[in-house]
């Protein structure tokens, strides 16, 4: 790959580029002017190489795989991409004789906002690593023009602002014009006999959406490999604008303008809930359609081989249901475009076709209204009609009179389309995203499915990318890591292993503590700057940061900080190892018990921190707008990693594999990957307490919890509950939180769970106390974080599913 030699040559060509692009001299420039301008000579330098790798793949007509996912939660990439073409410390000498500071220029860069949580930076981690292991693969979503909104408190609660964070541009992005297709919605669909006595699809009267690529490059950890990840931009298309316009309604050509921009102007901000919005369904259509269009298109350009062999060449990933119309959308391109049969085509797209699952929440498994799909969809709804009806005539034909089986797997039942079970049926494999997450897949939530089809089914527990979770947000410990085993394991994040005999060894001990003390400073300087608190860096920074849900359980956190409030008030002589609680993440706008225990915490936060006595020993804070920037500051300086999810709720989990790896220890339930953390640390390392998944599942199917006996025999817990609804927090009531409680039978076990929490929580501090014992457990989990290393998940993905092989550009 081209470089800059030296930073000599970085300020030429930053000094004629800044003077193209902005017409200035360099000391009238923004920063954010200089940002942009370094970000287009990283550009410059890897688009050789880009070109390169699109046409090495094509060339040797290698098997490509493309990740279809409607969020990527990319983070900011100008430091990432500096680190991965080795040139940051020629970028960082070169701004600083030119009178910048790296660490400034960095923060202008907004975190584009396309995804969530845990699913959509998953899918931004997977990308990375396909690139990191030179494997061909890209990414496929949206290029959303608002993404997830900027959260702000407001009186202790949240407001949503809009992140409109294209509005300085994004110099990542490439707009390939010519590469757009035609997506179509609405019209009639109807199946007529053709002159051989076959039947055709006759689909007309429809309307169409241009979707426009923009491109990203993905560039690989130096190596020469950039990738793609491609989001499409709905606009309008002409034709269609001038065929209202000539029909003299311009009104009407107004609309259809202003709803085809709609769809993909906004990311709609849920995560693990339920959201029936015809738009929804939109943008998922859209996206599918304009993505597997591409790949055809190009396929048949570049490959030139027969689509009865599309499957060898290409395999699609669908990340959870939001892509899982690929299956019917693959169908129709192959039946109608194609004209291959259906038996044939069904071959073709299962085989091309793999899913993971992300969730078993109910409310969050996708469903829609027949009606809706059926008028927004007609073409796709007749493939998925008869999808589920053959399927259901095979599960008849093989347990007849059992109803409700064929209730349990169809696609099109009571009036929706279940998305899972389209997703399962049109796939070749079918994973979950932790170990027991995917036996409760196979066990309960599909078991049916399993039943049929055990050899599709299997594990793939997630990973996070330790480029940019160690080596970019924590450079302190990157090199102490080089210092102590060398920097093989920057290639191979297994090699962190080779840790484990410095576990014990006093000198590496004393500077893993002096790395994290360090990293706290620099999380209590942005506590002070922002929110002008100050929290003492020798106490237990104790952080729990994601989405706000009542699953999550940040309830059972912010209740046991306000038991032992009340405990320091009661006993003024009482002494806890000194903490801070921290907390950040979004809630969906829609969810009330969500929003409220935001304001909850908050108002706790307010009561706890004013308090002179009690602020000498602990300090809560909601640190606002929490994302992967925010992450990159407070994952490194964590001491505890909060991970109470109920047991058996929480698919998988990554930011707990983010804590392990920056040196936290795990306080946790037998949840998600919890469990594979427990296993590679041992009790030792990590504090596990709680309900088990099976005790959670037992309780659901035979009863047997009451919360109100929970708040009848428990003092400490009545008066944790009184307190919610009596004003004595802040003067506030948190009805909503009360009712999941108690009037609604505390579905999430927070109140029993609660005395095995405080236990647990106890059992942190005193091993706290034990500093050399403490640092030990830091780098036990540490050395046995190389496992959650999403380069490990790809590889599983790479030779089990997706069968394609490293290419060296
Ligand atoms: C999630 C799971 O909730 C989370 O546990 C998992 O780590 C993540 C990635 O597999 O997927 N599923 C889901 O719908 N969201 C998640 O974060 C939003």
């Amino acid at each position: 790959m081209k470089t800059w030699q030296d930073k000599e040559e970085f300020k030429k060509i930053f000094t004629e580029k800044a003077h193209v692009l902005w017409e200035k001299d360099l000391q009238d420039m923004t920063l954010n002017e200089v940002y942009q301008t370094v970000a287009y000579m990283v550009r410059d330098l890897v688009s050789q190489e880009w070109i390169r790798t699109n046409k090495v793949y094509a060339e040797k007509k290698v098997k490509q795989v493309y990740y279809f996912s409607i969020e990527f939660l990319l983070g900011r990439l100008l430091e990432s991409n500096l680190i991965g073409i080795g040139m940051e410390k020629v970028c960082r000498d070169g701004l600083q004789d030119l009178g910048w500071d790296l660490e400034d220029i960095i923060p202008q860069e907004r975190d584009p906002g396309l995804g969530n949580g845990g699913l959509g930076r998953l899918a931004a981690c997977f990308i990375d690593s396909l690139a990191a292991l030179h494997l061909p693969g890209h990414g496929c979503s949206i290029r959303y023009q608002y993404g997830l909104f900027n959260q702000r408190i407001v009186d202790d609660q949240q407001v949503e602002l809009p992140d409109n964070w294209l509005v300085n541009g994004y110099p990542w992005e490439v707009k390939k014009v010519d590469k757009a297709v035609n997506v179509h919605f609405g019209g009639n669909a109807y199946m007529r006999p053709t002159e051989d006595g076959d039947l055709e699809c006759v689909y007309e009267k429809y309307s169409s959406v241009r979707a426009v690529p923009y491109d990203v490059p993905v560039i690989g950890y130096h190596n020469n490999t950039v990738n793609t990840l491609r989001l499409w931009r709905a606009e309008y298309s002409r034709e269609d604008m001038y065929r209202e316009l000539t029909l003299g309604d311009r009104h009407r050509a107004f609309l259809y303008k202003e709803n085809v921009q709609l769809i993909s102007r906004f990311l709609y901000p849920e995560d693990s809930r339920e959201d029936g919005r015809r738009l929804r369904l939109m943008q998922e259509y859209f996206m599918v359609s304009a993505g597997l269009q591409s790949i055809v298109r190009h396929y048949k350009k570049k490959y030139r081989k027969s689509m009865y062999r599309f499957d060898q060449y290409i395999n699609i990933h669908i990340n959870d249901t939001h892509p899982a119309l690929v299956v019917p959308e693959l169908m129709r391109i192959l039946m109608d475009e194609e004209g291959i049969s259906w038996e044939a085509a069904w071959n073709v797209t299962v085989r091309t076709v793999g899913y993971t699952n992300h969730t078993i929440l109910p409310e969050a498994m996708e469903r829609w209204s027949i009606p809706m799909f059926q008028s927004l969809l007609p073409r796709i709804y007749l493939i998925v009609e008869e999808i589920n009806n053959r399927w259901l005539q095979e599960v008849r034909a093989l347990y007849p009179e059992d109803e409700a089986r064929a209730r349990d797997v169809a696609v099109l039942w009571d009036g929706q389309v279940h998305m899972a079970h389209l997703a399962v049926l049109g796939s070749h494999s079918i994973n979950g995203v932790a170990e027991i997450h995917s036996q409760i897949l196979r066990d309960s939530t599909l078991h049916q499915f399993y039943t049929c089809f055990p050899d599709r089914f299997s594990n793939k527990t997630n990973g996070i990318s330790h480029r940019r979770w160690l080596i970019q947000s924590n450079p302190q410990l990157a090199s102490l890591i080089d210092d102590t085993i060398g920097d093989a394991w920057r290639l191979d994040a297994a090699k962190l292993v080779d840790l484990e005999p410095f576990t014990g060894d006093a000198a590496f001990l004393q500077q893993l503590g002096e790395v994290k003390r360090a990293r706290k400073d620099i999380m209590a300087t942005y506590i002070k700057q922002k929110y002008n608190v100050t929290v003492p860096a020798d106490s237990i920074f104790d952080i729990q940061i994601k989405r706000i849900h009542l699953y999550k359980r940040q309830l059972l956190n912010i209740l046991h900080i306000l038991h032992l409030y009340y405990l320091l008030k009661t006993n003024p002589k009482m002494r806890i190892t000194p903490r801070t609680f921290l907390f950040g993440g979004k809630a969906a706008a829609g969810y009330g018990e969500a929003k409220q225990t935001i304001k909850l915490i908050n108002v706790v936060a307010g009561m706890v921190n004013r308090d002179r006595r009690v602020s000498r020993q602990m300090h809560v804070l909601f640190l606002e707008n929490y994302n992967v920037s925010l992450g990159q500051i407070l994952f490194p300086a964590a001491d505890v990693s909060e991970q109470i999810s109920t047991a058996g709720k929480e698919a998988s989990g990554t930011g707990n594999m983010k804590f392990m790896m920056n040196g936290a220890v795990t306080m946790g339930t037998m949840d998600g990957a919890n469990v594979e953390i427990h296993r590679e640390v041992g009790d030792d390392n990590c504090v596990i307490f709680g309900l088990r998944a099976d005790e959670v599942m037992d309780y659901y199917v035979n009863g047997g919890y009451s919360s109100w006996n929970m708040y009848s025999s428990d003092s400490h817990i009545r008066h944790l509950m009184n307190s919610l609804v009596d004003g004595s927090i802040g003067g506030e009531s948190f009805g909503m939180l009360y009712e999941s409680l108690l009037d609604r039978n505390d579905e999430y076990f927070v109140l029993k769970d609660f005395a095995a929490y405080c236990d647990a929580q106890k059992e942190i501090s005193e091993r706290y106390n034990e500093r050399k014992k403490w640092l030990h457990s830091s780098a036990v989990n540490i050395a046995h974080s190389g496992y959650f290393s999403s380069d490990r998940t790809i590889q599983q993905y790479a030779s089990d599913i997706w069968h394609i092989k490293p290419v060296k550009i």
